[in-house]
């Protein structure tokens, strides 16, 4: 693989051609500031109050996916990965309306759609590194699998990263290896060993992220999140992810089964 070049767009209320393209071949797209900081504010705190709304009743699954718990730098309860997120929040449920959100399906097209009540819905990702958290990075991994795992074929999908905090690529964060989402069934499971692997790659190529970026990866693409190189408040990383997907219409609800998958997440995700 040659080095590659790294290339940030600016997303308007479509996709240009050049974007298009440079999905295609590489599987992600970098979009800068997408939304502007006081958003980026408005949405970590309506996360927040999701959060302590759901440490106050005790919620430990929504819609059957386990919701992920650790501790905050100062000892507080804190969840590190909340799925669904916009079932509680309308600020959150209208973003996810935005045109030009709702026009990243064109990368997929046909019955794409936004997953707002598929899959694991809006989720919010919370890393923070210090002596007791347990939550910094995610070992290799594809996304699309999962549908394994649900008694359904691996359908095409894409994850919409939201950045809330700054993230340089020499600091760690997410981890792409560029191309892999053009591969055989084979290699979208077994190229490497699923979360456990968390050896960097040479060819793997990172993003430098300020709060309000926009990531989209495919779901077939091999990524990573590399743990932050700093302790303490400097690691907070806060994201939230959206996945589009296509196949048969599957909302979730709340009687909904717990995937085996996720009854074992704890074990592996690291
Ligand atoms: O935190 C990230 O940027 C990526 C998370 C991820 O890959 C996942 O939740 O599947
Ligand atoms: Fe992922």
């Amino acid at each position: 693989m040659k080095p590659f070049e790294a290339t940030s767009f600016t997303l308007g209320d479509t996709l240009t051609q050049e974007q298009i393209v440079f999905f295609n071949n590489n599987g992600f797209l970098h979009f800068k500031n997408f939304i502007p900081k006081d958003i980026v504010q408005l949405f970590l705190s309506e996360a927040k109050r999701v959060e302590e709304f759901l440490l106050a009743k005790n919620v430990e699954k929504i819609n059957g996916v386990p919701l992920k718990f650790g501790k905050d730098l100062d000892g507080s309860r804190l969840i590190q990965r909340l799925c669904f997120t916009s079932q509680y929040s309308s600020v959150l449920h209208e973003y996810l309306q935005d045109s030009r959100i709702q026009n990243l399906t064109q990368l997929l097209g046909g019955n794409a759609r936004i997953g707002e009540i598929e899959k694991d819905g809006l989720v919010f990702n919370h890393y923070v590194r210090d002596e007791n958290s347990k939550f910094t990075s995610m070992g290799w991994h594809t996304d699309s699998p999962r549908d394994l795992f649900l008694g359904q074929k691996i359908n095409k999908m894409l994850n919409i990263g939201t950045h809330l905090d700054d993230c340089l690529q020499k600091n760690g964060g997410l981890k792409v290896l560029p191309g892999t989402h053009k591969q055989n069934i084979f290699q979208t499971l077994f190229r490497k060993k699923q979360f456990i692997d968390h050896n960097p790659d040479i060819n793997e190529v990172g993003f430098d992220i300020e709060a309000g970026d926009l990531t989209v990866h495919d779901g077939d693409l091999w990524h990573r999140v590399e743990a932050s190189s700093f302790i303490g408040e400097k690691s907070r990383r806060r994201v939230m992810y959206i996945p589009i997907v296509t196949g048969k219409y599957d909302p979730k609800h709340e009687n909904s089964k717990t995937p085996l998958y996720q009854r074992f997440a704890k074990y592996v995700v690291k």
